[in-house]
């Protein structure tokens, strides 16, 4: 019996978290996404197939495993639907292997068309979401006008909830941002009910199905998605995804006690460089040709919008602070190989602002857009690592960076991803 285990982003998202619940998940019975919902993007490669993953947990490549879609999860029935097909093959029946709960809220419709408004009406601020209404479908849940899983088994109940939902819906698009937009209240119950019925039979309580597992020493792996510094309240915020994509999301995302979660064993996943999309403050930026090496070798493009990544040097600052707010016991480094055919790396070890050193990641917008990195500069290793299985392989200038990643966050590098492959890793501890 070992322990639960949480992973979770430390950058900004699209660190290969996918990949490495992939890997991992045989030694657990139960994969949890608590966080988001379809703007997640989780590749997961399994022989020559390749999944991408936005609503259902990774580990349901993986036979016999019970994959949990919790309450802080927002979910997009459509999308959710068409992942299942996308995964039929390998996952077979997805009774009793797939839960979603029954607290959790739904995307709908108007959802998406409320984020396309709110972006267009902020012009060149605007934050460069996923388009999937994940901002306005946590609103409204805050706002109390959300519609839970567990409303759809109440047919009148969810009408009336619907009815003014879309009635306020239209009310903000004219209001606020003076457009009006077509949708029939009818054609959405209809819709939604219709895929309903579809997947009602995978609804269960998941916080008590959790607490009984946690309590029970069954072991959980925790799937966060985007990352920490995409979270709404550490994160470079207003440049952030709408829910706790950091380790703090995950007693209010599972309903479960901070008691059984603080068993587990926590986990930050990091590339070897940093990629964000969408806007937003990133300090070690690289608009230049290295940035583009970055990108082409990384193939920095989004899984869920195929927009290009903005690319830059491994921050050890925002690193250290993920580290903090995460507790994290270890960090899993991926994307080593894209460094590989580099004279010299750079890694960001403090900013400086107005002349004064800062090592702590700081809140103000308008700080960090002014912070300049400080840079430790290292030697490449101009090896290919692509591919290395064993530790031994590994040049001594990988073993310095590492040195210096384990110095400057405090938190010791337990593994290595040295490609998309299930089997390309090297664990360090
Ligand atoms: P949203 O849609 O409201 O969550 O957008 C708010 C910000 O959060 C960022 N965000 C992401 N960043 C990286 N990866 C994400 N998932 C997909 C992927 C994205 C894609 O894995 O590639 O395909 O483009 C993700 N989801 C949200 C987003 O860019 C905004 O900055
Ligand atoms: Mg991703």
């Amino acid at each position: 019996m070992g322990k639960s285990l949480v992973i979770l982003g430390s950058q900004w998202g699209d660190e290969g978290k996918g990949k490495i619940v992939d890997l991992l998940s045989p030694d657990y019975d139960y994969v949890v996404r608590y966080q988001g919902g379809s703007n997640a993007g989780h590749t997961v490669i399994v022989g020559d197939k390749k999944y991408a993953l936005h609503l259902i947990p990774s580990g349901i490549l993986r036979e016999g495993k019970k994959n949990l879609i919790t309450n802080g999860v927002v979910i997009a029935l459509e999308e959710l639907i068409a992942e299942m097909e996308m995964v039929s093959d390998v996952a077979g029946d997805f009774e009793g292997r797939l839960f979603i709960s029954d607290r959790a809220h739904i995307v709908f419709p108007y959802h998406k068309i409320l984020d396309g408004l709110s972006e267009k009406s902020k012009g060149k601020d605007k934050v460069g979401t996923t388009l999937k209404g994940i901002g306005p479908a946590y609103m409204a849940k805050y706002a109390r006008t959300g519609i839970r899983v567990a409303d759809l088994f109440d047919p009148p109940y969810f009408r009336s909830r619907l009815e003014s939902a879309i009635g306020e819906a239209k009310d903000i698009a004219e209001k606020i941002y003076g457009e009006s937009f077509d949708l029939s209240v009818d054609k959405v119950y209809d819709e939604t009910l219709r895929l309903f019925e579809k997947v009602q039979n995978l609804v269960a309580d998941t916080s008590l199905m959790l607490h009984k597992a946690l309590s029970r020493g069954e072991r959980v792996l925790f799937e966060g998605a985007q990352g920490t510094m995409l979270d709404i309240d550490m994160g470079t915020y207003p440049y952030v995804t709408s829910s706790n994509a950091s380790a703090l999301g995950l007693c209010n995302g599972t309903g479960v006690s901070p008691k059984l979660i603080g068993q587990a064993e926590v986990y930050g996943v990091s590339k070897a460089y940093v990629t964000r999309v969408g806007a937003g403050p990133f300090p070690t930026e690289l608009n230049d040709g290295i940035g583009q090496k970055l990108r082409d070798e990384g193939h920095e493009y989004g899984t869920t919008t195929g927009r290009p990544r903005r690319c830059g040097w491994l921050d050890l600052v925002a690193l250290r602070f993920a580290a903090r707010i995460n507790g994290m016991d270890g960090l899993i480094i991926t994307k080593l190989d894209v460094l590989d055919h580099f004279d010299e790396i750079k890694v960001a070890v403090a900013y400086e602002y107005e002349g004064e050193i800062i090592k702590d990641f700081p809140a103000s917008l308008k700080v960090l857009e002014n912070c300049r990195p400080v840079y430790k500069t290292l030697k490449g290793w101009d090896k290919s690592t692509s591919g290395l299985k064993d530790k031994s392989q590994l040049p001594d200038e990988v073993w310095e960076f590492i040195k210096t990643v384990e110095e400057e966050t405090g938190v010791p590098v337990v593994m290595l991803s040295t490609g998309p492959e299930r089997s390309e890793y090297i664990w360090l501890k």
